[in-house]
């Protein structure tokens, strides 16, 4: 392994080596160390992702709209908040952790000619200081109070000790569509995260949106790195293969006990396939009303379709199981699915 190889594996293993509660401990700084570390990145691949003997990551955005609605599962269910979002890191560019300031600086500057002709309307506000998009604290305060802007990446301890967060806040900024339902952060964990928040009650609506947006980056001519198996590439493993993310806000206050028992919506999430986090996404907490983000586990493995038929199936559960906490009992095993 040459010197220069030695120095990204160190890299690579750098977010765990310094935070003990890492689940897997490692972040790529390019597309190529999934190549050039596989001795160790596959079997840790395989592991979390639960993946055995040979399997190819395969690509299915056909998901039907009208079918996973969530007044079927509660009338209640008319107005949630519901994201869905995809991970991509777009060919000749290093991965955020080994970016430095001017190479985060210029894939910026490429994304704002993406957006100026993309052909959907919208805006772009950038963290950049000096940048012609640039917003102040104050507004940028006001877009993360609508959980549109992630947060400072520098309180995150995962993110400078591996480098993702390097030269904050240089290179980072969200553009949003004018109706607010789809969005675009530049240079958080990976180089762009693709998200679509529709607040309603079809699954379906929020993939479609999502699609939509995904389908005028790719006609802009951007090539997102792939990996021959595993799909698409991400600066995390555990985001790999389609790299989406499903989820809706739901309320659970009779399993969380008035959001004072998080572990057990966690719990029970963990045994349906899903993930529970609080309202602020990953290392957040829910609220009083147990208010916490569902959303499969899965990422790698299955498709874009399937992500979206897991968090269906595993909502009718676990609103099941909502249902039985607040008559009081919990029966032993679940609902069966219509
Ligand atoms: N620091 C990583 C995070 C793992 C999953 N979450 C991501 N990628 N945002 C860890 O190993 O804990």
């Amino acid at each position: 392994m040459s010197e220069e190889d030695q120095q990204h594996f160190l890299d690579v293993m750098m977010g765990g080596l310094a935070n003990d509660d890492s689940s897997v401990g490692v972040y790529a700084t390019r597309p190529e160390d999934y190549d050039i570390f596989s001795f160790y990145l596959e079997p840790l691949i395989r592991e979390y992702h639960k993946i055995e003997g040979s399997t190819k990551q395969e690509h299915d955005w056909n998901i039907p709209v009208g079918e996973y609605v969530l007044t079927k599962i509660d009338p209640r269910l008319e107005k949630v908040s519901m994201r869905a979002r995809v991970a991509r890191n777009v060919k000749g560019f290093n991965l955020p952790p080994s970016m430095d300031k001017a190479e985060r600086i210029k894939f910026e500057n490429k994304m704002v000619e993406v957006f100026d002709s993309f052909g959907i309307p919208g805006k772009y506000h950038s963290l950049t200081p000096g940048h012609k998009n640039f917003i102040s604290d104050k507004e940028a305060d006001e877009l993360r109070h609508k959980h549109f802007l992630f947060n400072d990446m520098t309180t995150d301890n995962h993110l400078t000790s591996s480098g993702v967060a390097s030269d904050w806040p240089f290179g980072r900024g969200i553009w949003i569509s004018t109706d607010e339902t789809k969005m675009i952060w530049i240079g958080e964990e990976d180089q762009l995260r693709i998200i679509s928040i529709v607040q309603g009650n079809d699954l379906g609506q929020v993939d479609k949106s999502l699609h939509d947006l995904l389908t005028g980056i790719e006609k802009s001519g951007l090539q997102f790195a792939e990996h021959q198996t595993y799909g698409v590439v991400t600066t995390c493993p555990t985001n790999m293969g389609t790299g989406k993310r499903q989820s809706i806000l739901g309320k659970f206050p009779n399993i969380t006990k008035q959001g004072t028992d998080e572990k057990k919506l966690k719990d029970l999430a963990r045994s349906l396939g899903l993930q529970a986090r609080g309202i602020g996404g990953e290392h957040s907490n829910m609220d009083k009303e147990g208010t916490a983000d569902i959303s499969p586990s899965a990422r790698f493995g299955v498709t874009e379709a399937i992500v979206t038929k897991r968090l269906w199936e595993g909502l009718i559960k676990l609103y099941d199981l909502e249902k039985q906490a607040g008559e009081g009992g919990e029966r032993q095993n679940c609902c069966i699915i219509q």
